[in-house]
């Protein structure tokens, strides 16, 4: 059996999460879902990173001790992956005790190796990226990522030797052309390595809310080194037998641009240094943009997920976001584009087909998915009746191999020209006018009837094969799916468990569907917005 294990970014509980939050962990869920229903075993990390200046400071700003703010906010954070529909197999803190004695245990590692020297820091520093910059990487005198004036830092720090790990980590790079995706991602950061490394700070001796040095409690563990290394301690205490055994190294890191030379760069050489395995991937996907410019919380142009979430649920939220977005690049987001794409594609498109299929099975078979006729299904599998058996097997591959390769936004267009098929099926056999001939007397009316049959059945075997390759996306729409054609009970029991089983994936086949189910129409799937 293979085994995957999938992580987000921790984030920063210095404020409250917005969209791009709920897009990583909606996007890595996709793919922690499809690969369950690949029968894989499973680990899907999410959680918060909760020491560090941004987070004091936000904590004094509120009159609040550090823990108290966090312990508050992290809530917010745990809301976000419930409300997505998240299915992670633990949330880690970084205030977890057991992190903070694995962080220790870990940088002990790297300081017993000689890899952590100490040394002294004066220069300009970013507090919202918790990092160091030089000038010229500064745009009019502004951090290039918050527009925010950096301030001028002084201190003795522990640093880690980044500098000697250069030509392994090139290495490593070359060694392995897949280990950043896309591959633009993977240049930049290689790139980087190349024009040289220099040595990081990796502690702070003004901060307090951190992470004690093992060696010198006077200082704080950088609070990116604290966080990095969530990745593998959260193995070491989440529930579960033999996680790091089972799961490490990890098979993909997702995030955006804004971590990558963190994780590109910094978190290898910490592996290396402490002795560990590297990752296998990192996939950076894009930043969804409000206005033409990244949403974040520091410039304050956030777009909030709960309200549409509430309003229309976990499942439009997650079809927009990776419908709209180019998996792997920058997009745009509105609400307007939001209710748009709900409208034309949820409510005219899916909604609309499960309705009509259901509806004409009830109408004319009495709500029992009538049997092929007989005969029929072999041969559409040879390519001489049904043209969807084909297109439908052809689909199930294209958006495995798609989504195999983390090609999210493709693998659901592959689906949704599907969806388009079935409504135009719709239309070319008009079933209404077959019901007609199909009351004729003779052979022309056994023949209607039977072709009638075979249409009904298409339409119940295709919304089947939909609800199992649309499960990663819409899981709560495919449950409702399979529980209309009366293929499982009632989806809101297990939605309210929060963790929607995930279908096998070798249902993602057509002709599957045993005849006489009992399907029921139910209202709509996504009623239209009407503003
Ligand atoms: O960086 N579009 O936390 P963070 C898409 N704590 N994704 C976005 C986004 C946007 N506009 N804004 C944020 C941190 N994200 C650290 C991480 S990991 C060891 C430590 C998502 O709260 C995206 O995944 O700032 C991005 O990389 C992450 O949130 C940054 O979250």
């Amino acid at each position: 059996m293979g085994r995957f294990f999938i992580t987000t970014p921790i984030y920063y509980v210095n404020d409250v999460p917005h969209i791009g939050h709920a897009y990583t962990t909606s996007a890595a869920d996709v793919a922690a879902r499809f690969h369950r229903q690949l029968g894989e075993d499973v680990f899907f990390l999410t959680g918060t990173d909760e020491h560090g200046t941004k987070v004091e400071q936000a904590a004094s700003a509120r009159g609040l001790s550090p823990k108290e703010h966090v312990d508050e906010v992290v809530q917010k954070f745990k809301d976000v992956a419930v409300k997505v529909g998240a299915s992670n197999d633990f949330f880690i803190r970084t205030t977890d005790p057991q992190h903070e004695k694995f962080v220790q245990q870990f940088v002990q590692k790297c300081y017993d190796k000689g890899d952590i020297y100490k040394s002294s820091y004066s220069g300009l520093y970013c507090p919202a990226c918790e990092a160091y910059y030089i000038e010229e990487n500064l745009v009019d005198g502004l951090c290039p990522d918050h527009g925010t004036k950096p301030v001028y830092m002084e201190e003795d720090n522990y640093f880690f030797r980044l500098s000697a790990f250069q030509d392994r980590l090139a290495a490593f790079y070359k060694s392995r052309p897949d280990f950043v995706r896309p591959k633009h991602r993977y240049n930049e950061a290689l790139s980087f390595i190349e024009q040289g490394l220099e040595d990081i700070s990796v502690s702070r001796a003004t901060l307090k809310w951190g992470i004690g040095v093992p060696w010198d409690e006077s200082q704080v563990i950088y609070v990116w080194v604290d966080a990095l290394i969530n990745y593998l301690s959260a193995l070491h205490y989440a529930p579960g037998d033999d996680l790091v055994a089972r799961f490490w190294p990890a098979d993909y890191h997702m995030m955006a641009q804004d971590i990558l030379k963190f994780h590109g760069i910094i978190w290898p050489a910490l592996l290396m240094s402490a002795g560990y395995e590297l990752p296998e991937h990192l996939f950076i996907h894009g930043y969804l943009k409000l206005g033409g410019e990244k949403m974040s919380k520091t410039r304050g142009n956030v777009m909030d997920p709960f309200p549409l979430i509430e309003r229309y649920g976990a499942d439009p939220f997650r079809f927009y976001c990776l419908r709209e977005v180019s998996f792997g690049q920058d997009g745009m987001v509105s609400e307007e584009g939001f209710k748009a794409r709900y409208n034309t594609e949820l409510a005219n498109e899916l909604g609309n087909l499960v309705s009509r299929s259901t509806s004409m099975i009830g109408k004319y078979r009495g709500g029992a998915v009538p049997a092929p006729p007989a005969g029929r299904d072999q041969a559409a599998l040879e390519g001489t009746g049904s043209p969807l058996a084909v297109e439908a097997n052809d689909t199930a591959d294209k958006a495995r191999a798609q989504l195999e390769d983390m090609d999210l936004s493709g693998a659901l267009e592959t689906i949704w020209v599907f969806v388009r098929r079935l409504n135009r099926y719709v239309e070319e056999q008009a079933p209404w006018k077959l019901a007609k001939e199909a009351g004729a007397e003779g052979s022309a009316g056994v023949s209607a009837a039977a072709a009638l049959d075979g249409t009904l059945w298409d339409l119940a075997e295709g919304l089947r094969l939909l609800s199992v390759l649309l499960h990663p996306f819409i899981p709560q729409t495919c449950a409702a799916i399979r529980e209309r054609l009366g293929l499982e009970p009632v989806a809101a029991e297990a939605g309210a468990e929060g963790r929607l089983p995930d279908p096998s994936w070798d249902g993602a086949r057509w002709g599957l569907l045993p005849a006489g189910l009992t399907v029921v129409a139910g209202a709509p799937l996504f009623p239209r917005i009407e503003d």
